[in-house]
């Protein structure tokens, strides 16, 4: 019987996947945890990802089998506060990872980024396998985050799943200190002011994927056979990819007086570093992914519901 517990439930991810495990496998079967209490939510945790044994005992209690860890620091956050986002990215994992090694749990998902790229890596349809030379916090930790999860799949056969998610652009619960946020704040101040000032330089070109294709993902990679899912370090995930000019172009569609200026700030050299489209032919060949929403259907939800 799965029973999935969710860490980070509160999150930009968390929220709405959350949502679909519960309508695929049942309100009880999937326990959601944050670091804050959820309210009126009768399957909930209060669950801090860096007590080891407080994350156990929820796993006993709950008799979980399937863990999702989506509790992170993002690269802009990760910044200004280096020591604690190494903390959070990697002894949350060992936690987690710990857990299946001593089998408490079957599953483990863990997310890693685009971050794990760097200046050094090839920008256009960057390959799954290439030059990885992360220089933000954030992009270290979660390239470490992956040759951990090899290492646990390699020698202790810990079947632990990871895509690495470009930005994710979503209108329910915002997101918390990345880079890519401007693709969603923009819709918020088109709809609330009509212009909007971009922390980054209009043809900073990055990848990008609307939510709902996200956690499809998410669940398909979770439930494929194991023995497809060649890749234990992390996936290369694409879908969409776009510079703010192009993105404020898409908007101007509907709101033709819509306003654009660029402010780059510190997020500049970050998204500098990153790579500017995905080839994600690997996942699309071991388990089937596929992306559904395209630029112009993402705006239109977007400009709908922020
Ligand atoms: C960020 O911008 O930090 C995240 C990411 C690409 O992992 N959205």
């Amino acid at each position: 019987m799965k029973k999935i517990l969710v860490i980070g439930a509160s999150g930009q991810i968390g929220s709405e996947l959350t949502g679909q495990l519960r309508a695929r496998f049942g309100e009880a079967n999937v326990i959601a945890s944050d670091i804050r209490p959820i309210e009126n939510d009768a399957n909930s945790e209060t669950l801090d990802v860096l007590d080891g044994d407080a994350v156990k005992t929820i796993c006993e209690k709950h008799a979980i089998s399937d863990v999702y860890l989506l509790a992170a620091l993002l690269s802009a956050t990760a910044e200004k506060n280096p020591e604690f986002a190494w903390k959070l990215n990697m002894d949350g994992l060992f936690n987690v990872l710990n857990l299946a090694k001593d089998g408490l749990i079957k599953k483990v998902f863990w997310p890693s980024s685009i971050a794990v790229f760097g200046p050094g890596t090839p920008r256009d349809r960057t390959p799954q396998n290439t030059i990885m030379d992360p220089n933000t916090v954030y992009g270290i930790s979660k390239q470490a985050g992956e040759r951990w999860c090899e290492y646990y799949h390699q020698k202790f056969g810990i079947d632990v799943r990871s895509i690495r998610y470009p930005g994710l652009i979503s209108y329910s619960t915002p997101p918390g200190g990345g880079t890519t946020d401007y693709a969603i704040e923009i819709f918020h101040e088109a709809n609330k002011t009509g212009r909007y000032s971009c922390f980054l330089s209009e043809n900073t070109r990055l990848p990008m994927l609307y939510m709902d294709d996200a956690v499809r993902a998410t669940i398909d990679i979770m439930e494929a056979p194991a023995d497809s899912i060649k890749v234990r370090s992390s996936y290369n995930l694409g879908g969409l990819d776009f510079t703010p000019k192009e993105l404020s172009e898409a908007i101007k569609k509907h709101k033709p007086d819509f306003e654009i200026q660029y402010s780059p700030d510190f997020r500049q050299k970050i998204a500098d570093s990153w790579p500017a489209s995905i080839d994600d032919s690997e996942a699309q060949t071991d388990w089937g992914w596929k992306p559904e929403v395209s630029l112009d259907q993402m705006v239109n939800i977007m400009l709908t519901n922020c």
